[in-house]
Formats: structure tokens, C-alpha cells, sequence
């Protein structure tokens, strides 16, 4: 295309995203210096005005009036916002995923995946309300009763990422809101319309069902936007998704101040393909965890330990169908790899493929430049490099779609390969030997272990997160909520007497 014909269709693509804003309800804001950007052409979608830290303080402040009260709302009753939240993004899946596919890049049945992944923890959340469940335990006293009660715990600020600019917020949100917290959310600054979105779409579900709105900030911008989150002491639990390197920054601040952090940052997800593995099965989970999102995703599977009897064989299975990969325009149907989000991901990309060259690897095919939309948008095909070892560069995470191959000799040695990174978030296995795939769960050091099937693609009802530098944090399913809640340790003396633990007498 030449340069006068991108800029029309960005032209086009910003006037679709206009139209789907005003669809959802969402008003127009006043043009300012955050720039909303299609990563589909590189051009702008809408000028939006940042806010300021002043601004951020405010929402902060309404976000701790409004908990005041939302506390005190009964869990099941405040269920009532998120089914009709639900209702609200069942009835405009499409055009949200549509907003999500203009802003993030993905394609369409992935944009529609991630709404889907909203209404299903929705539903999760829902169910939750009633599920608040707190211990009993024996006393060792008579007539006393010991338990545990949970309490809705205050602000809950949410830093999400570009990559999942809607799934992860209401995995925070749903939940958080059911256990009687509010919300201030800073959204990555390249997704600001997608959060204007769902932003609409939770103050006009609270209307309707008579919540007060405010239980719900939405604050837009750069790094001193999430700062002030950061710092703020109102707000209880900093929710944050993103790089290592901005976990090793926010964590350390909010601990200072004796907030809780609940992070999930890089991931650098290994599979481990055993001999008797069904290589076709395993052809299938691979593309889609590699591949997938342009790779972009921190469940991204960027590491392939394939047993040395099979490596060959299954390479140029991978090869034969990267090649196939269609990688285009995200709004054309078929098309399976988007663009990646901006420049600095492709710059990245570059980089490491020079150094894997240097570093003794074998690219078997991709990494290239597709130039498709003009200049400013970054198409690659996704590439498949084969490693000598677990070199430095294998042990980084780099944001795009590179999957880099090893070869091992004994499980011990696989799994040793898994667990030799720093971050900790998920890996698999694709065998049919039970005794393998139980050895790779006891024995893989990250927060999801899976068996044949990729990397990717969690389900909401699992609790998603990560160890070592991936940060530790749970969130969605199972009991995640926890985070969400503060514990009460209840002794209760229903007896005349006063006798004390641990059989002290006293006077
Ligand atoms: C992320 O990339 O931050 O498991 C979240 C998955 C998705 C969520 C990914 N359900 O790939």
C-alpha cells in the first residue's frame, strides 16, 4: 500500500472504532496526548486526554468513599452487578472483541476468546458470592467456637497489560467486586478504548441494577498514572500484570507502604515433547501456544525441549506448518498471526534473532518482516529457531513470536531445562507415558504445569499465576479471591468461664 492509502484506512479504522465506542455506549473523550494506535496500519485511533496524578488521587478518594458502603452490601447482592455485566458483554461480544482486535491486534476468534473469557469469569464470580466460605475449627477451650470469617479488604488498583487489555481486568474486577472491594484500573496506555469500553459497560450495569457507579474508577495514561497507584496507601491490594522489570519497581514500593501486591509478570513457558508423544497432538498445542497472538501473550510458549530421538522429525513438522501460517490483517477472515503491537516489539524480535545467530543458533524458518499495512504496522512471521543450549538469550523473555528449540537426552534433564529460567509462570508436557507426565507435574517449578496441551489457553476456572520471577500471584479461579479479601480469626466464648490457651492460669 502506499503511504496515501494506509493512512486512508487508518482513517477507516478509526472511524470504525468511534462507531463501536458509540455503540457501547462509550462518550467520545476529549482529544489529548494518549494516543490510542491500531496496531493493524500503526495509525492513531482516537487522541485521548491522560490523566494526571490530581486526577488519579481523585478517583482514588471516590473509589474509598464508595467501598464504604459497598462493604456492607451482601456478597449474593452485589452478585447482582456482574450478572448484569455479564449480560452487558454477552449482548456486545462481538463489538467489544472487534474494539479488542483494532486496539491489541488480534485476530478475531482470539478477541472474541478473550470477551468470552469475561463473561466466564463473570459466571465464576457469581457463583463466588456464595462460596465466601470461611473455616471452623476445633477450640481446644469449652465452650468456645474458633473460625476464620473473610471481609471485603478496600481499594483494589488494577495495572493490566496491553496483551489481554480486557480478560484481565474482569479477572481482577468480577472477583474483586463480589468480595466487596472497588476498583481504581489503570489500563496499559496502548489499550485505552478497549478500557473506556468496559469502563461504560460496568457504570451503566451498576445503574442498572442500583449500585452506586462509583464502585468503579477508570484513570488513563503513562507510568505516573500507575505510580500514583502504586504509592497511594487507600489502596489495599495493587493488582499488576506486566514485565519483570516493572514488578521489581511496584512490588518493592507497595510492600514499603505494607499494601499487598498481587503480581503476574513474564512468563518464558517451556514444553517438553517425550518420545511417545502423539506428534501430531503435539504439532497442533505447539503452533497455538507459539504462534498464537503473535506471541504475545506471557503464556506464550517460547521454549521447545524435545526428546533427541524425535526433534528432527518434529521440526520439520513445525517447519511445514509455519509455513502455512497466514499472517495479515486480524480483520480478514483466516488469517491466524496478527500484527505484533508496536515497533519496539519487532526491534526487539530483530534483536534477538541476530544474537540466537550468534549464539551458535539455526533459524529453520520465519523471523522476517512482512510489510502489509504501510510502514508503521509489523507483521512477522513467527520463527523457529534451533539452540545449541539453554544459552542467556533462551533464558530472556522477548515478546514476540520466537520459539526456540533444545534437544534432551532423560526427563531429569528436560525438566532441569524447564525450571533453568528465572520466571515461573507455565509449561507442559506432551507424552502418553503416565509415569512421565506425573514426574513433569511433581517436577516442573512453575504455576501451571499442563499435559498435553500447549502453554496457553487457560481456563478461567483454574487460579492463573506464576512462581520465582513471574512473581507469585494468583488470580481468576479456584481461591483466588482470597487476595481479595482480608481473614478474620474469630474466638468466640459462648461459656460462663474464662479459661486461656494454652492451659495458662492466670491470678
Ligand atoms: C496473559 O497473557 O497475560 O492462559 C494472560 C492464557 C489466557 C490468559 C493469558 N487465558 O493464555
Amino acid at each position: 500500500m502506499t503511504h496515501t492509502v494506509t493512512e486512508h484506512f487508518s482513517e477507516q479504522l478509526s472511524l470504525r472504532a468511534r462507531a463501536l465506542l458509540h455503540g457501547l455506549g462509550a462518550e467520545v473523550p476529549a482529544p489529548g496526548t494518549l494516543l490510542a494506535r491500531t496496531p493493524i496500519s500503526g495509525g492513531v485511533l482516537l487522541p485521548l486526554t491522560p490523566d494526571t496524578p490530581a486526577d488519579v488521587d481523585a478517583a482514588i478518594g471516590r473509589a474509598a468513599t464508595a467501598f464504604e458502603s459497598w462493604r456492607t452490601v451482601p456478597a449474593p447482592v452485589r452478585a447482582a452487578l456482574v450478572r448484569r455485566l455479564a449480560a452487558l458483554l454477552v449482548a456486545h461480544q462481538d463489538e467489544l472483541a472487534e474494539l479488542v482486535t483494532l486496539e491489541a491486534g488480534k485476530i478475531g476468534a482470539e478477541a472474541l476468546g478473550e470477551v468470552q473469557e469475561m463473561i466466564d469469569v463473570c459466571e465464576f464470580a457469581i457463583g463466588l458470592s456464595r462460596q465466601l466460605y470461611g473455616a471452623t475449627m476445633p477450640s481446644e477451650r469449652p465452650g468456645h467456637r474458633l473460625m476464620e470469617t473473610w471481609h471485603p479488604l478496600g481499594v483494589v488498583g488494577v495495572i493490566s497489560a496491553f496483551n489481554f487489555p480486557v480478560a484481565v481486568w474482569a479477572w481482577n474486577t468480577a472477583i474483586a467486586l463480589v468480595c466487596g472491594d472497588t476498583v481504581v484500573w489503570k489500563p496499559s496506555e496502548t489499550t485505552p478504548l478497549t478500557a473506556l469500553a468496559c469502563h461504560t459497560l460496568l457504570r451503566r450495569a451498576a445503574r442498572e441494577v442500583g449500585a452506586d457507579p462509583q464502585v468503579h474508577q477508570l484513570v488513563q495514561g503513562d507510568a505516573t498514572v500507575g505510580e500514583a497507584l502504586v504509592d497511594d496507601p487507600r489502596v489495599a491490594l495493587l493488582s499488576a500484570t506486566g514485565s519483570v522489570r516493572m514488578g521489581g519497581i511496584v512490588a518493592p514500593r507497595v510492600a514499603a507502604r505494607f499494601g499487598r501486591c498481587l503480581l503476574e509478570l513474564g512468563g518464558n513457558n517451556a514444553a517438553i515433547v517425550a518420545p511417545s508423544a502423539d506428534l501430531e497432538l503435539a504439532v497442533r498445542g505447539i503452533v497455538f501456544a507459539a504462534a498464537g497472538t503473535a506471541g504475545q501473550r506471557c503464556t506464550t510458549l517460547r521454549r521447545l525441549i524435545a526428546h533427541r530421538s524425535i526433534a528432527d522429525q518434529l521440526v520439520e513438522r513445525l517447519s511445514a506448518a509455519y509455513s502455512q501460517l497466514p499472517v495479515g490483517n486480524p480483520l480478514d477472515d483466516g488469517v491466524l498471526v496478527g500484527p505484533l503491537v508496536d515497533e519496539r516489539a519487532y526491534t526487539a524480535m530483530r534483536t534477538a534473532l541476530v544474537r540466537a545467530n550468534d549464539e551458535g543458533g539455526e533459524i529453520v524458518c520465519g523471523g522476517e518482516r512482512v510489510e502489509l499495512i504501510g510502514a508503521e504496522a509489523y507483521y512477522v512471521r513467527p520463527a523457529l529457531v534451533r539452540m545449541p543450549a539453554q544459552t542467556e538469550l533462551v533464558r530472556e523473555e522477548t515478546f514476540a513470536p520466537i520459539l526456540y528449540v533444545l534437544t534432551y537426552d532423560d526427563l531429569d534433564e528436560a525438566i532441569a531445562l524447564n525450571n533453568g529460567v528465572t520466571q515461573g509462570l507455565s509449561s507442559s508436557i506432551f507424552t502418553l507415558d503416565q509415569r512421565e507426565a506425573e514426574q513433569f507435574i511433581a517436577g516442573s517449578d512453575c504455576g501451571i504445569a499442563n499435559v498435553n496441551i500447549g502453554t496457553s489457553g487457560a481456563e478461567i476456572g483454574g487460579a492463573f499465576g506464576g512462581e520465582k520471577n513471574t512473581g507469585g500471584g494468583r488470580e481468576s479461579g479456584s481461591d483466588s479471591w482470597k487476595a481479595y479479601m482480608r481473614r478474620a480469626t474469630n474466638t468466640i466464648n459462648y461459656s460462663t468461664e474464662l479459661p486461656l490457651a494454652q492451659g495458662i492460669h492466670f491470678g
